[in-house]
């Protein structure tokens, strides 16, 4: 089947990224697939979804803020590559998807080599374009690009580099992706630039990106940096633009979020005082150090994510999804039996007051003229096998009739999201093969539970080898800046 055959070749293609940049997770995209098959047995599962694909692998970290702030210049001494052009004019206005690869040279794609990429969700983006400027959402290409680079740097993570942030003149489309990007972003840095404080760009880079991101429950995620803060050092008061920033900041209403200031040091000017250069270089050092802290820790963060989402959806198929198809079992059977037994009853009592009008109780046989024939052979065969035909195709259009009903109901009562896959597992638990009187859903045989028993110690495993493989020493984990589910 087409269909199947594409979702094993983008596990596959998984599962081929995984071994070179993180081997735990390799080995978990194993277990994903016994959960696919115990789902897919229930019926629940429908034949192009997989649980692996569900969940973005790599954590995403997306680099905005104001044009010119040295965003592209980061990213490049980040990675140990120039892979991004720099300079003060706008030298880049893509959006800049950068991930790993094992080949030695960096590689340029057109947008669209995103759509095939599972390892990044990004292809909807096309979507998302159309909504606000139709036509333009085939274009991707036109606003987004794919770099695929070896620096080990990038093992288990996508960066995304931005084009500078410019409200007035930025199209509705390229805000829009932005706004997508954070959604996505499990760590979104905001770059301000040191150079021009006060500039219209730094207000539209506060109205759009931190106004706009104050009520959210991920706003943990965003760090603000003040850049270039090496052009300051020839102030009178170098502090003092810092803490201007930071009253900005505070202005919009931005209580959470951290702030850093730091400088490129290969790009700044020198600073001639060698006490004031000392106490620069100190502090852009400890910040810069905390940036890419935060960025491995989002990584860390993620890899135990995905494994709990594994735990989670072998829970969800225990405690959810077979407890809905026992209950739609169930009411199937009692209401079909119900009402069969009603039209038997029905029927008994028709034929009850047939006999006690024709006076069979007062001793008499009762007399049904022409129609006594019909109880005679050979009519009474040909009646008898038609009865038994029209009974049973009674009987199977009810069954069918009320598991639509039931099914309908039950289904009502959960996400848009999982609607169509617990319509899936009720239609197999009730084609017309299956008896009525079965307590076990389809596919919860031995096998099936044995493969999610399986699943269960695969994940205490992996957390394991997650645990040597991080080696966390020890409170590192409990930092309170871990960015919680968006
Ligand atoms: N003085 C100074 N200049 C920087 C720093 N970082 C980047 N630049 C320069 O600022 C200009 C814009 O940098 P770029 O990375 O292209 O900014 P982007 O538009 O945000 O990507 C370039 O000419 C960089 O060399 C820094 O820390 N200090
Ligand atoms: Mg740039």
């Amino acid at each position: 089947m087409g269909e199947k055959d594409q979702l094993g070749q983008r596990l596959s293609r998984l599962e081929e990224h995984l071994r070179q940049e993180n081997p735990v997770l390799q080995k978990v995209v194993q277990s994903f697939r016994i959960l696919d098959r115990v789902s897919r047995g229930m019926g629940f599962l429908l034949p192009d979804q997989s649980y692996a694909l569900r969940t973005p692998w790599w954590p995403l970290i997306s680099i905005l803020g104001t044009y010119s702030s040295g965003k592209s210049t980061f990213l490049n001494t980040y990675l140990g590559y120039g892979l991004q052009t720099t300079g003060n004019q706008a030298v880049d206005d893509k959006f800049t998807v950068v991930c790993y690869t094992g080949q030695e040279e960096v590689r340029v794609l057109p947008g669209l080599a995103l759509d095939s990429d599972p390892r990044f969700p990004l292809y909807r983006i096309g979507g998302a374009i159309e909504e606000v400027a139709p036509g333009e959402g085939q274009q991707v290409d036109a606003y987004v690009q794919l770099k695929t680079c070896p620096s080990p740097k990038l093992k288990g993570k996508i960066l995304i580099d931005s084009p500078g942030f410019d409200a007035d003149a930025q199209r509705t489309s390229t805000l829009r992706i932005t706004d997508r990007i954070v959604d996505l972003s499990d760590l979104v840095l905001v770059f301000f630039d040191a150079r021009h404080p006060e500039s219209g760009s730094m207000r539209d880079t506060l109205t759009h990106l931190v106004q706009n991101t104050l009520q959210r429950r991920d706003s943990n995620k965003f760090l603000y940096i003040l850049n270039q803060i090496d052009v300051t050092a020839g102030e009178d008061n170098p502090e003092e633009v810092f803490a201007a920033w930071q009253r900005a900041l505070a202005q919009t209403g931005l209580t959470a979020g951290r702030t850093y200031s730091i400088y490129d040091p290969q790009a700044a000017v020198p600073i001639e005082d060698e006490a004031l250069q000392k106490r620069f270089s100190k502090k852009s050092e400890e910040d810069t150090r905390a940036i890419y802290q935060r960025m491995e820790q989002v990584q860390v963060e993620r890899a135990y994510r995905i494994v709990g989402m594994l735990e989670e959806s072998a829970n969800h198929l225990e405690q959810e999804v077979f407890p809905a198809v026992r209950q739609f079992l169930r009411s199937w059977r009692r209401r079909v039996l119900f009402t069969e037994g009603l039209v038997i009853l029905l029927v008994l009592a028709l034929f009850l007051g047939l006999s006690i009008w024709g006076g069979y109780w007062e001793g008499s046989r009762p007399q049904f003229g022409i129609f006594s024939q019909l109880f005679q052979p050979p009519w009474s065969y040909l009646i008898f096998g038609s009865l038994v035909l029209v009974l049973g195709w009674l009987h199977f259009s009810l069954r069918r009739r009320v598991a639509r009903r039931v099914a309908e109901r039950l289904a009502a009562g959960v996400s848009d999201r999982e609607r169509q896959n617990y319509l899936g597992a009720f239609s197999k638990n009730s084609k017309w093969w299956r008896s009525l009187f079965r307590n076990t859903p389809v596919g919860w045989s031995r096998r099936g539970r044995t493969g999610l028993k399986r699943v269960r110690q695969d994940v205490k495993r992996y957390i394991q080898e997650l645990n040597d493989s991080y080696a966390h020493p020890s409170g590192q984990k409990a930092d309170s800046s871990i960015p919680e589910e968006g």
